[in-house]
């Protein structure tokens, strides 16, 4: 590593101590931006990566709430205000028992670079508690996303900070928090994204992320006169993205060999079907329930307990699940079965041992940070249109993903695109990072 990089990391280290995941993210980017970075005598000269890497504010609060026992419980929760400079900060709510200040920085940093990607004016932040809803009954959950509200209201707003979806956060969760925040400030505003089609939400925001994984993918496969047809694709997770990953990998003809959960996953050897997926997904989106269930009761799916996808042979792998999923042992694995792509719906799913992998044996491998932003796009397109009055057709919202995810992977191809090999990483943090940049300069000392 170079010796300036690794300087500016150490520092970053110290002032940010114990916070692995924010380190890494961190260092990620910054290897790939550092030269461009010194090639602009403005940024160096307004110190754009120290002020870039440290978040404008941290939101931390308590949230007690009364469970269905009559037992007060509480919860930490947070929001980072990452940046600001290209729109009001965007980024999701994640609920997961693991989440905690450094997976919440790192998510704000990458999602600042993720929504420059998208061309569309958003600024970047992140959320979430360490509350876990699995377990917990609807009115407990309803309880839980009131009383967060109300530590959260002042200081969200629709050009000030807009919260939307992660890990643990659905429809469901987005439905309470948002009522609760029309009632504590009497108005009706897009606030939040991923609301239900009912009340103001977009079409195809459920769909986006996974959607948009694959549109983006067809793209890199059409780089080298390939496509989707009858490649077979392993994906990991079977939450909101690993769903509609799949869902449009089938559509497009491939077959999805995998899906997991944190318990296990399931093998279909001849590809899932759509009737099949729509099973599963009522299993995860209504009933709640776990692969294992689905397994149980069809004999054609193998179901492997506290296994990953990654040693199966295939063409595509798609990690949907989160972060640090796969590692340098798993790298090697998915290049021994032989993987040519890898398109990550999850954010941070490699780790940086495991990407060198990808980059030394010239793998095609698509960040999250460009293969998830469907996502966060179409939250865009839900603010607009809110902002408009109006709701667009499922179609018009699709094609402006498909434009979305189409103009991400040419500006990756732009930045990242040397004599012999695609650097899809290389290129979306290059892109993402001098939007932003130059906005910095532009504000002066702010
Ligand atoms: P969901 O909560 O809908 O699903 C998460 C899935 O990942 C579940 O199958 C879950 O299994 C699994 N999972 C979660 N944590 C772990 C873990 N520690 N180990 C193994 N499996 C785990 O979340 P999403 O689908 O929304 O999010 C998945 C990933 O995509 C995350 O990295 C998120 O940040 C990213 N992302 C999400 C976007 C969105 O629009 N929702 C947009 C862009 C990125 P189990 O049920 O057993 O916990
Ligand atoms: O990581 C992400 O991009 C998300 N969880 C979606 C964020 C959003 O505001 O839609």
């Amino acid at each position: 590593m170079d010796k300036d990089v690794k300087d500016f990391l150490t520092g970053l280290i110290e002032r940010n101590p114990h916070e692995v995941e924010f380190h890494q993210a961190v260092e990620e980017v910054i290897q790939d931006i550092y030269p461009i970075y010194l090639d602009h005598k403005a940024y160096v000269q307004d110190q754009i990566l120290d002020r870039l890497t440290e978040p404008d504010r941290i939101i931390s609060f308590r949230v007690s709430w009364e469970g269905d026992d009559g037992k007060i419980y509480s919860n930490k929760a947070w929001r980072v205000q990452f940046n600001n400079s290209l729109g009001p900060y965007k980024g999701g709510l994640r609920f997961h028992p693991s989440v905690n200040q450094s997976i919440l920085k790192f998510l704000g940093f990458e999602q600042v670079f993720k929504n420059s990607l998208t061309g569309l004016p958003l600024g970047g932040g992140k959320g979430g508690s360490n509350f876990n809803p699995k377990g917990k009954s609807d009115r407990e959950v309803m309880r839980f996303c009131h009383s967060l509200m109300i530590g959260l209201h002042r200081y969200i707003g629709k050009s000030m900070d807009v919260p939307a979806g992660d890990i643990g956060v659905g429809a469901r969760e987005i439905g309470y928090l948002f009522g609760q925040y029309m009632r504590l400030v009497n108005q009706w505003t897009g606030v939040l994204t991923g609301k239900g089609i009912s009340y103001g939400g977009s079409a195809i925001r459920k769909e986006a992320t996974g959607y948009g994984a694959v549109y983006i993918t067809e793209h890199a496969l059409h780089k080298r006169g390939d496509g989707l047809a009858n490649k077979k694709v392993l994906i990991s997770g079977s939450g909101n993205v690993a769903l509609y990953a799949a869902e449009k990998c089938i559509q497009k003809g491939a077959q999805v060999l995998t899906l997991s959960d944190s318990k296990g996953m399931i093998l279909a050897k001849d590809g899932l079907s759509l009737e099949q997926l729509q099973d599963i997904k009522y299993l995860k989106e209504v009933a709640r329930g776990r692969l294992v269930e689905y397994a149980d009761k069809h004999p054609s799916i193998e179901y492997f307990a506290s296994k990953a996808p990654w040693a199966i042979a295939a063409d595509i792998a798609m990690p949907c699940a989160t972060q640090n999923e796969i590692q340098a042992a798993q790298a090697k694995e998915l290049i021994a079965s032989g993987i040519f792509l890898i398109a990550e719906g999850a954010n941070m799913p490699v780790t940086p041992d495991g990407i060198a992998q990808f980059r030394n044996n010239k793998l095609i491998y698509i960040p999250g940070k460009a293969a998830n932003a469907g996502g966060v796009a179409v939250s865009g397109l839900e603010m607009s249109q809110n902002s408009l009055r109006l709701s667009w057709t499922h179609e018009e919202v699709d094609q402006k993903l498909q434009g979305i995810m189409k103009d991400i992977h040419q500006s990756c191809v732009k930045y990242g695109a040397s004599r012999d090999y695609i650097d899809y990483a290389k290129g979306a943090n290059v892109y993402g990072f001098l939007k932003v940049a130059d906005a910095m300069v532009s504000f002066g000392a702010v």
